[in-house]
């Protein structure tokens, strides 16, 4: 009894050194009071009251810049990619694989990426949640022209803020995104008090409509599917990979365990974890105030949100992490598959995970049970 109110206090001791250590509290306290000067959009503010609302209102960014250029190159190309070991797929990636590569970057840093277009259609780069220059947005007819193919396009920004981020296409974006042309953008704060984490994964969730039962075998772009046709979505990835797939997060006990959630598909994900509560700490890149972080085991990732979350690992075996909306743990309809991820104790044997995979002759999801 002694002893697991001694661990009980401890985990709560812990939790609270993460909490008393979260950088970078709102910088304004108390109440939405800033907020109702902003219901006048249409007002004319003068550029220096509009910087005092939004450092009222914890939007501003004050960018300290390193010194530092960090480039990347970037190839939008066709990849045959692996969903499943038996379920490839034709898809539109960066530097061929699915996600992209994670670009990472510190705070201030000058960040220069080169597109090289290697598509048979038109794309661009949107870098989602950064507060970058408007011409260096992604977004055409707005703020460039699109890249068409055989063509290049350099970006070049500072990174404005810590957080967990992302890029995609902004044009034929359902096509692309859909298709695998996206990737991780991870900012790391420049001040050393960053709470320190054991483990750190992150999890990119992503839904195809693919052709169904064909393994190995020809993939439709959703246009080819009007008509009639099957235009669910029926595959769903974490970081490019659907279960069994997904590699396993291996933790130990003890372990504090941040885990950064981006969901890129078009579909709600409420991702839920056995085992364990979670607190999230912030919420599409910005930090959430200590008092605000909630404890939960379910957070459910609309399309284009990000969210970071903590766990300790305090409870050791071997559990699952995934999402509630049922048919997103199914590969065409067969279950267990997409969106789940196994998290593993060390000295937790492995399991075998090959779970049953669709095959040709796997009859077709019921009609009417859109995803
Ligand atoms: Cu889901």
């Amino acid at each position: 009894m002694t002893g697991r109110i001694l661990t009980v206090a401890a985990v709560l001791g812990i939790a609270f050194l993460v909490v008393r250590a979260w950088p970078r509290g709102m910088p304004w306290s108390g109440g939405t009071g800033g907020q109702g000067a902003l219901s006048n959009p249409g007002d004319s503010v003068p550029g220096a009251a509009i910087n005092d609302l939004s450092v009222r209102l914890g939007t501003a960014k004050e960018v300290r810049p390193t010194g530092r250029v960090r480039e990347f190159n970037l190839v939008a190309r066709k990849a045959v990619w692996g969903l499943v070991p038996d379920r490839t797929t034709e898809a539109i990636t960066y530097n061929g694989t699915v996600p992209g590569p994670t670009i990472r970057v510190t705070e201030g840093d000058t960040v220069r990426v080169v597109l090289k277009n290697e598509l048979d259609q038109e794309t661009t780069i949107h870098w989602h949640g950064l507060h970058v220059p408007n011409s260096m947005d992604g977004v055409p007819p707005f703020t460039q022209a699109p890249v068409k193919p055989g063509e290049s396009f350099t970006y070049e920004f500072v990174a404005s803020h810590a957080g967990t981020f992302m890029y995609h296409p902004h044009i034929n974006s359902v096509e692309q995104i859909d298709n695998g042309l996206y990737g991780l953008f991870i900012i790391d704060p420049q001040q050393p008090d960053e709470p320190k984490f054991d483990r750190e994964f992150s999890m990119m969730l992503g839904g195809w409509i693919l052709a169904e039962g064909q393994a190995g075998g020809q993939h439709q772009m959703p246009g080819a599917q009007m008509g009639g046709m099957n235009m669910n979505y029926n595959w769903f990835t974490i970081n490019g990979k659907a279960f069994p797939a997904t590699p396993e997060w291996v933790v130990r006990q003890g372990d504090i365990v941040r885990v950064r959630l981006v969901n890129i598909s078009n579909l709600a994900h409420p991702m839920h974890l056995h085992g364990h509560d979670f607190k999230v700490v912030a919420r599409d890149g910005e930090p959430i105030r200590p008092e605000l972080q909630q404890v939960m085991n379910t957070l459910t990732v609309n399309p284009g949100e990000t969210y970071d979350i903590v766990f300790i690992a305090d409870n050791p075996g071997v559990w699952v992490f995934h999402c509630h909306e049922l048919h997103h743990t199914e590969n065409e309809g067969v279950e267990p598959g997409g969106l789940i991820q196994v998290i593993r104790y060390e000295g937790n044997p492995a399991v075998a995970t090959a779970g049953p995979q669709p095959t040709p002759t796997m009859p077709a999801r019921m009609p009417g049970m859109g995803h």
